[in-house]
């Protein structure tokens, strides 16, 4: 902690200056091309390696895995206004495998919800609003999670009451497939399919790890989940879930009269070559120089932009 201020300025790991036509994140109501969205998920993993690597927390890897799949939501595919978050028109976000949370903040960080250095300085610090499992006292999150396996059920109640209510807003719940081990997770799928609720969007991030190693080795099989959605009603499919025209895509498949279940094909860690697949990252947090090491992988992946670009823009440099 005694670094902090070091570590939170992670444009010290950035690419060049930006260029006099900065390409600054498109507002929600004009939703981010891909090479956007690939930018804003670069400076999501940028935050989620800082935030954890500097408070000690864990649960890295899980939100490297998700990060894409949030930056196509927030960037690209939910309604929701930084300006009115409590808007009763916005789409809902639940995070169900609610550990990944500095993923929710970067993300929210990141499209202007949340102050970004307020994040950094005190993510998982003793009175911070920054739990390191998602909280709902940070303004645009919908649940506090943590619990594996209540996500879901959440998610049904909000869809029902978007239809008893005749609103046409939608609900994404992202859940980890560990997490699919639940039952809840499988009752709450026979009600959202006998309910039809139609508004409501799962993402399984499909990463094939769980907290001691890989999910059908160290706990229970669990095969093709999208069959198994399908069985239990649902519209179901398979994308790769780092592939953002194919997320998008995926997402914004027609399902009427049926929830949509979207399997997102992942990897834990992603982004950080000696990260993925390894089931360290579940429980550590970088060292200053893995943090470095880190930084400087990811700040290579800037969806075609200079690296920084996005980031100095947001913090007040002149373009
Ligand atoms: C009900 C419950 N049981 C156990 C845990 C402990 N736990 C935290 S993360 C985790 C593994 C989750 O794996 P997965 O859902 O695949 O998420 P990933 O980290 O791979 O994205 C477990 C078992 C928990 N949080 N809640
Ligand atoms: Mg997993």
């Amino acid at each position: 902690m005694a670094e902090l201020d070091e570590i939170t300025d992670v444009s010290e790991f950035a690419g060049p200056e930006p260029s006099a036509s900065v390409p600054v994140l498109a507002a929600p109501s004009a939703p981010a091309s891909a090479p956007e969205t690939a930018n804003l998920a670069r400076r999501m993993r940028e935050d989620c390696l800082a935030a954890t690597s500097s408070s000690g927390a864990g649960h890295v890897a899980s939100a490297l895995s998700a990060v894409d799949i949030l930056a196509v939501l927030y960037g690209s595919v939910m309604h929701a206004d930084p300006e009115n978050p409590k808007d009763p028109e916005r789409d809902r976000f639940i995070l169900s495998k609610g550990h990944g949370g500095s993923a929710v903040y970067a993300a929210l960080a990141e499209t202007g919800f949340i102050d970004r250095n307020d994040l950094l300085k005190n993510y998982y610090t003793d009175d911070s609003i920054f739990s390191g499992h998602v909280s709902h006292a940070v303004p645009g999150v919908e649940l506090s999670t943590g619990s594996l396996g209540q996500g879901l059920g959440v998610a049904c109640g909000m869809a029902l009451a978007a239809r008893l209510d005749a609103e046409n807003w939608r609900v994404f719940c992202v859940m980890g497939d560990g997490e699919c081990d639940e039952g809840s997770v499988w009752e709450a799928a026979l009600l959202a399919s006998t309910l039809e609720l139609d508004h409501l969007i799962v993402i399984v991030d499909r990463n094939g790890m769980q907290s001691f190693g890989p999910t059908d080795e160290t706990a229970l099989k669990l095969g093709s989940l999208s069959e198994k959605f399908r069985s239990f009603g649902w519209a179901a499919l398979d994308c790769d879930g780092h592939d953002h025209a194919a997320l998008k895509a995926a997402l914004e498949t027609p399902h009427g009269g049926q929830p949509l279940a979207v399997i997102a094909h992942t990897v834990k860690g992603k982004g950080v070559s000696f990260m993925e697949g390894d089931i360290r990252w579940h429980y550590d947090s970088a060292s200053k120089d893995e943090l470095r090491r880190a930084l400087s992988e990811v700040a290579l992946q800037d969806g075609g932009f200079p690296a920084g670009t996005v980031v100095r823009a947001q913090e007040g440099a002149e373009a």
